[in-house]
This record gives structure tokens, sequence and C-alpha cells, in this order.
């Protein structure tokens, strides 16, 4: 099991590690391995193409490559758990053999044992550990794990969500299911909560939940964020899914402003060179620092 450098931090900045590393939210790359109707070549083919973009993604400057088996999104069908493990588990071992921080977004307990025993330094669980047996099939390891609110299933969420007070209920459901966690003896500093943008959401709930994004860091636990993509992304802009680069660049800057602190995304070169900038331009860094010195009549 490999500690992540800075997962989970009680605050967003407080990056750990060596003070030369900028601190910056984390980075968590999507690699999806769901299988290419147009590839003859098997699972071989999806599992070497899968390792060769997780590799290519960590290049790019990724903190966390986040695996995934089984598709979530609305309406996807649900995948038999032998299926989800031949999908995952051999590209999950050569990453970790090449010292890959490696997240294994599922939410199923089997999986989730199976990737924390391989080595998998996080469980990214869309359902909150909420499935039978998930809390008992993390408990007893080291694994940072991010818990996600959803309304209903992926099958149905998007069919007709509701909330009297979406940024109240999803801060109970978070407090709730880090408590069930924690009463399992699981260290609080294990635990990353995520408000879950499109799982059973319309877009005005987004908004609402992206905009409180402060008070749900005044939770007391990192968020992630993942709006990579998404419709949401798609509704604001109009463009269509391979067409939100620049809008998720956007989305994943304002979250980092916001207060996360791991930032679920696709485009990772593209996000970490905006994080860069914003992390070298933003009041209080850098040169403008040593200018507000100098108008003072402190610096040379
Ligand atoms: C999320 C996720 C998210 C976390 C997906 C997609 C849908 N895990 N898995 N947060 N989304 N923690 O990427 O469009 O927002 S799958």
């Amino acid at each position: 099991m490999q500690q992540v450098k800075g997962w989970p931090r009680a605050t967003p900045f407080a990056l750990g590690g060596a003070a030369a590393s900028a601190s910056r939210p984390l980075v968590m790359a999507i690699v999806n391995i769901t299988p290419n109707s147009f590839s003859d070549g098997g699972r071989f083919f999806e599992t070497s193409s899968a390792i060769e973009h997780a590799m290519r993604l960590r290049e790019d400057g990724a903190d966390i490559i986040d695996l995934g088996g089984e598709s979530t999104r609305p309406g996807a069908e649900p995948v038999p758990v032998d299926e989800e493990l031949d999908r995952v588990m051999p590209v999950l071992a050569a990453l970790v053999r090449e010292g890959v921080c490696v997240s294994i977004d599922t939410l199923k307990p089997e999986v989730m044992r199976a990737a924390v025993a391989a080595g998998a330094a996080i469980v990214n669980d869309v359902n909150a550990f909420r499935a039978p047996g998930a809390i008992e099939a993390v408990a007893d390891s080291a694994a940072g794990l991010c818990l996600m609110h959803m309304q209903g299933t992926p099958a149905t969420m998007q069919k007709a969500p509701h909330y009297d007070d979406v940024v109240a209920e999803v801060s109970a459901f978070l407090r709730e299911r880090a408590a069930a966690l924690e009463a399992a003896g699981i260290a609080r500093s294990r635990i990353v909560l995520d408000p879950g943008f499109g799982f059973g959401k319309t877009l005005e709930h987004n908004r609402t939940l992206f905009q409180a994004l402060p008070r749900l860091a005044a939770l007391g636990y990192p968020l992630l964020v993942g709006v990579s993509r998404k419709r949401m992304l798609g509704e604001l802009t109009g463009r269509a899914v391979d067409d939100r680069v620049a809008a998720s660049v956007a989305a994943a800057l304002l979250a980092a402003q916001n207060g996360a602190s791991v930032l679920r995304v696709h485009d990772v070169r593209e996000t970490v060179d905006a994080l860069k900038v914003w992390m070298n331009l933003r009041p209080g860094t850098g040169a403008s620092r040593q200018g507000a010195r100098r108008a003072q009549g402190k610096g040379r």
C-alpha cells in the first residue's frame, strides 16, 4: 500500500511532502477501461492501451490515476463483478509496479478488496460505501477514501432530481457517511468528500453546489471535485462532450479557487498548466508580494 503524498489534506493547499513541490490541488486523471467495440484485439488491447494512456497522463502531471471498469454515467448498465475485475486488475497491477498512485473507482466491495490488496492507494466510491460490506472491505487498509453524494442510482438519477435544499441535503448526507466510516474505526484523515456533480442533479443543483464549495469545505474534510466534460458544461457552452476541454479547465480552476483539494479530470496537461498559472499569479504569490513590500517602503 502506498501513501498518496498530500492525500488527504486538512487544508486545500497544505500539500505534504517536499517543500519544493509547489502546493496545489492534486490532479486525479480519469482512465476508463471499457470495451472497445471497434477492436478485435480483446482484453489485451484494452489493457495495454489503458496502461499506455495512464502513463502518458502521469507524464502530463497527474498525481493520481483513477481507474474505472464500470461506467456510472446516467443510464449506464451495471457490470458483473468478474468482468469488472478482469478489466481493472491487470491495469492496476501494472501501474502499481510502475510506482503510480492508483485510485479505484468502484462501488463493489469485492473490487475494493482486490484493488487495495494489489496496492491501490485510494478507493473512490460514487456510492459513498453504502453497499453491504463496502466499509469492511476498506476499513483495515490505509487507503484514502472518497465519499461521493448521489441521489438515486446511475440508471435513474437524472430522471427527476429533486431537493428542498440541495446544499443542506448533500452536506447532511456526506457528514452522515463520514460518521459511518469513522464509527467503523476509519481515521478521519483518510476521508475526502465529493458533492457528486451530475449525479442526480439538474444544472441549477450543480450550480448551487458549485457556489457552495467553500461551505462544503468548511465541513472539515478535503473536497474532491469532478466536473470534467460533464453535461453541465455542455449546457453552459453548447459544446459536444469531446469539445469541452476549455470549459472543463475553467471549471477545475474555479473549483480549486473555491477550496477543492483534488480535481478529477480528463485533460491533465491543460489542467496542470492552468493550475501553474493560477498558483503563480494569484494574489499573495511571488513578485506581487515583493511589490507590495516595496510599495510599503520595506523592500529594496
Ligand atoms: C465522478 C466520479 C465524480 C467522483 C465519475 C464522469 C462520470 N467519482 N466518477 N466524482 N464522476 N469521486 O466522469 O463523467 O464526479 S464517472
